[in-house]
C-alpha cells in the first residue's frame, strides 16, 4: 500500500488539520505529515496548487487525493477497518455519525467566537448567548454519550472513535477560553481528552512552530 501524507496548516491554529491528525495518531495509523504555514507570503498560492479546495487538510495516498477533516476520516477508517474508528453497534455508529456530523456542520457561534489557539489558556473571552449555547449543546451530547454508549471505555463511545477526534479542537478552545461549565461526566472526559499523548505531541509541535516562526 503505498503511504498516507496528511497536509496540515500550522497547529497553534488550524483546528481541522487536528482532527485527522489526532485521529490517525490515537489510532496508530502511520502516515508522513507535510505543514503549511497558513499566513506566509505565498501561503495562498502554494495551497491554490497543492489542495484540491485550496484549504488544509488533506491526504495524499498514491495519486488520490482527499480533502476535507471528516472525508479523510471515513476514508482511513475504510483502509484501516480493524482499528474500528466508528462504533461496531449500528445504533451506536449511527448516533456517532450524527455527533461527529453535528460538529462538522455547525457549532458556528463557539468556532467564530472562539477560535483556535492551542498554545494558550486564561485568554479573555466573551461568551456571547450564540457560544454558551454551543457550550450547553456540546456539554449535553458529551454527558448522554458517556452515560448511554461508554461503558466499554474513556471515549464519547467507549472506544476511541472519529467523533472523539472531531470535538479534539473544542476540548483545546474549553482550556484556553476556560473555566466552562460542564457536567461531572463531560468535565472527566474533557480531562481525558486533554491528557492524551497524542494531544501532548500536537501541543508540542505548536510550540515548535510558534518558537521558530519568522
Ligand atoms: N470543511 C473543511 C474546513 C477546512 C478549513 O477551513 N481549513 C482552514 C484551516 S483550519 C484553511 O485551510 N484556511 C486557509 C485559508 O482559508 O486560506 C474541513 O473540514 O477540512
Amino acid at each position: 500500500m503505498d503511504g498516507l501524507t496528511l497536509t496540515i496548516g500550522d497547529k497553534n491554529l488550524s483546528s481541522w488539520s487536528l482532527r485527522p491528525w489526532f485521529l490517525m495518531k490515537q489510532a496508530g495509523v502511520p502516515f508522513a505529515e507535510e505543514n503549511i504555514r497558513l499566513d506566509g507570503p505565498d501561503t495562498r498560492k502554494i495551497l491554490s496548487e497543492k489542495s484540491p479546495s485550496g484549504l488544509v487538510p488533506f491526504l495524499t495516498h498514491g495519486k488520490v487525493q482527499i480533502w476535507d477533516s471528516l472525508a479523510i476520516m471515513e476514508y482511513v477508517a475504510e483502509l484501516f477497518p480493524g482499528k474500528s474508528l466508528w462504533p461496531e453497534d449500528a445504533a451506536a455508529r449511527a448516533v456517532a455519525r450524527s455527533v461527529a456530523a453535528e460538529m462538522h456542520s455547525g457549532f458556528s457561534a463557539l468556532r467564530t467566537v472562539w477560535p483556535m489557539v492551542f498554545t494558550r489558556e486564561g485568554l479573555r473571552h466573551v461568551t456571547s448567548g450564540g457560544v454558551q449555547r454551543d457550550i450547553d449543546r456540546i456539554n449535553d451530547l458529551w454527558t448522554s454519550c458517556r452515560i448511554e454508549y461508554a461503558s466499554g471505555g474513556d471515549f464519547l463511545f467507549g472506544e476511541f472513535s472519529i467523533a472523539d477526534a472531531m470535538y479534539a479542537p473544542v476540548v483545546s478552545r474549553f482550556v484556553t477560553y476556560g473555566p466552562v461549565n460542564l457536567s461531572p461526566e463531560a468535565a472527566k472526559y474533557r480531562e481525558m481528552m486533554f491528557a492524551l499523548p497524542a494531544m501532548k505531541e500536537w501541543g508540542e509541535g505548536a510550540r515548535t512552530e510558534l518558537s521558530t516562526a519568522k
